[in-house]
């Protein structure tokens, strides 16, 4: 069944791999990882790398190329299938599109030939059991690449969905020279300003009634100068791993739009349809809603509170 991909591969001279906006490191392993092992197998072909960048792009594959590039080539669309998530739209152009993802979204991208499998915890664990088959060869970089998505996807090994698979693939990447320790120090060392920041929003959670929650106005970003994200998906997991907190909160305000956004989280009890009365969403355990103000932010803290109640009730 994958039998495709590799004819498809072997008839283009040319191949543009895109994936997700804002890639994490699973959107940049399975894009690099994948020009690797077309470039080791097919030295004579042609490969460019698309999209916005940031530093899981760690050496600055990205390339500008022309419109008229896409005319003869085949374009993959790799770690994600919903139009509007992948960066560079032109992907549009290319003659025919392949689209290799793990997420639960049914693709709305109509021509491209899809290969959506939710079975696995990351995109390169996918790709990698699909190149494996195909018998390619897997170069260092290859492997290191597909290693670095597979373990950031499943949070070093915490979150798998076929832990088997999971850890065939690793040992296989292993084997074929991924890189790993320097890998481990790269994800693992921030600078110290990044540390000390960190420090600041933790002394600042509140904790009551077992949720923990963290409220940032715009006084934030004139003491850190750093990007929205970093602190409003950043800074929530800060209070995650306490024994007593079940649910914990970020709320942060957003200047671009006047909005508050919240980011919840919890270890097991289901609080996303409480996010869904306040018009948001995400996962049973990790989800958010866009807000007006902080008295919305209230209310959400208000109805976790509630809900931690119903459920004790219920035990
Ligand atoms: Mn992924």
């Amino acid at each position: 069944m994958f039998r495709l991909i590799d004819e498809k591969i072997r008839s283009y001279e040319t191949i543009i791999i895109h994936r997700h906006k804002n890639p994490d490191m699973d959107a940049i392993g399975s894009q690099v990882g994948l020009f690797y092992l077309i470039k080791d197998n097919f030295p004579e072909k042609t490969v460019y790398l698309v999209g916005d960048t940031n530093k899981f792009d760690r050496e600055n594959m990205m390339t500008e190329i022309a419109d008229q590039v896409y005319n003869e080539s085949l374009v993959f669309i790799v770690d994600v299938a919903v139009k509007e998530l992948v960066s560079d739209q032109r992907y549009n152009l290319a003659k025919e599109i392949i689209i290799i993802d793990h997420h639960e979204n049914l693709s709305n991208i109509d021509r491209a030939t899809t290969f959506i499998d939710t079975r696995y915890s990351s995109a390169t664990e996918y790709l990698t059991t699909i190149f494996k088959s195909l018998d390619y060869s897997f170069s260092p970089q290859a492997a290191s690449y597909l290693f670095a998505g597979l373990i950031t996807d499943t949070g070093r090994f915490m979150w798998m969905k076929n832990p088997k698979n999971v850890f065939l693939t690793a040992a296989f990447l292993i084997e074929n020279g991924a890189e790993t320790k320097e890998f481990y120090d790269w994800l693992y060392t921030e600078p110290l300003e990044v540390k000390k920041m960190k420090n600041y929003f933790q002394a600042k959670y509140v904790y009551e009634d077992n949720i923990a929650y963290l409220k940032n106005d715009a006084t934030v970003f004139e003491k850190f100068d750093v990007d929205f994200f970093t602190v409003s998906r950043g800074m929530v997991n800060l209070a995650s791993g306490i024994e007593e907190i079940k649910i914990w909160l970020n709320f942060t305000y957003n200047k671009a739009n006047n909005t508050v956004v919240g980011e919840f989280r919890s270890r097991d009890i289901n609080i996303v349809d409480v996010a869904k009365e306040f018009g948001g969403g995400g996962h049973a355990n990790a989800c958010g809603a866009t807000l007006k103000d902080f008295k919305e932010a209230d209310l959400v803290i208000k109805r976790y509170k509630e809900l931690l109640k119903e459920k004790e009730y219920a035990r």
